[in-house]
């Protein structure tokens, strides 16, 4: 559909020497805490910001009239990498969002879809993102293996996105360096925030570790934090707020 078009305006060879004239991805590992070998690492809890217009689990969620102005803000409040959505049909995003933003700001980017194909590889980095978002139960493990070692030959790293311990230790078979645990179910879109505290303790110190999704407020982010996150992949209650990040703060 949305892909077919965009792959019909800009063709494989076109796409492919725009991410090649791209400048350098941003390194996301090391913005997020990560250290080679995981040695080194700090004790700094840090925030993955999200532009996200609405979802289908909550509906709307804010306009985001200025996806630029709303993304220096997330800068000012600390936020570590940004997330924007491109996905249009369910959660309103698109690939003109993920422009102005990385026209506005410097820290990594990542471009937040479903990644089903390698044309949307090529395409993130040809918009000058940083880092793509993989969901290990979207793909198989040839197809995780071959999308991330793409993603990295282009410079940039993967959000490798789990739900359940046998795609933890996908993720970590593959060698995803930066490991998210999402705790809405995709499926049913239920929240279990208690997710997170059982696959967390199955990623290897070595890899980032990312909660994803229902964080309400300061005590969430706490409750991630202690139980081993590295990061926090916030979108909702921070489109929401007029002190984006602050609000986290406790
Ligand atoms: C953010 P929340 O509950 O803070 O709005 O969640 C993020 O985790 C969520 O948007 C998300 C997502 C995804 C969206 C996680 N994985 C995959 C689309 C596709």
């Amino acid at each position: 559909e949305d892909l077919q078009q965009r792959r019909e305006a800009l063709g494989d060879v076109e796409i492919r020497e725009r991410a090649l004239a791209a400048a350098p991805a941003r390194d996301a590992f090391a913005a997020l805490g990560g250290t080679p070998d995981g040695t080194g690492r700090d004790t700094v809890l840090r925030v993955i910001s999200e532009v996200k217009r609405k979802s289908p689990s909550k509906g709307a969620l804010a306009e985001i009239p200025e996806p630029a102005a709303l993304a220096a803000r997330y800068v000012e409040g600390g936020a570590s990498v940004i997330s924007v959505l491109t996905e249009q049909r369910r959660f309103g995003g698109s690939l003109a969002d993920f422009d102005a933003v990385r026209a506005a700001v410097e820290i990594p980017l990542l471009r937040k879809d479903f990644t089903v194909d390698a044309y949307q590889i090529w395409e993130a980095r040809a918009h000058g993102a940083d880092l793509v978002l993989l969901i290990v139960a979207a793909l198989d493990d040839a197809t995780l293996a071959s999308f991330l070692a793409l993603t990295r030959e282009l410079g940039m790293e993967a959000l490798v996105e789990t739900h359940t311990e046998e795609e933890v230790d996908r993720a970590v078979a593959a060698g995803a360096r930066i490991i998210g645990v999402n705790v809405r179910n995709l499926k049913t879109l239920d929240v279990d925030r208690g997710n997170f505290a059982r696959l967390a303790g199955r990623i290897p110190e070595s890899a980032v570790i990312i909660a994803e999704s229902g964080v309400r407020d300061a005590a969430d982010v706490a409750e991630y934090g202690s139980h081993g996150a590295d990061a926090i992949l916030v979108g909702e209650a921070l489109v929401k707020d007029n002190d984006p990040v602050g609000a986290l703060r406790a």
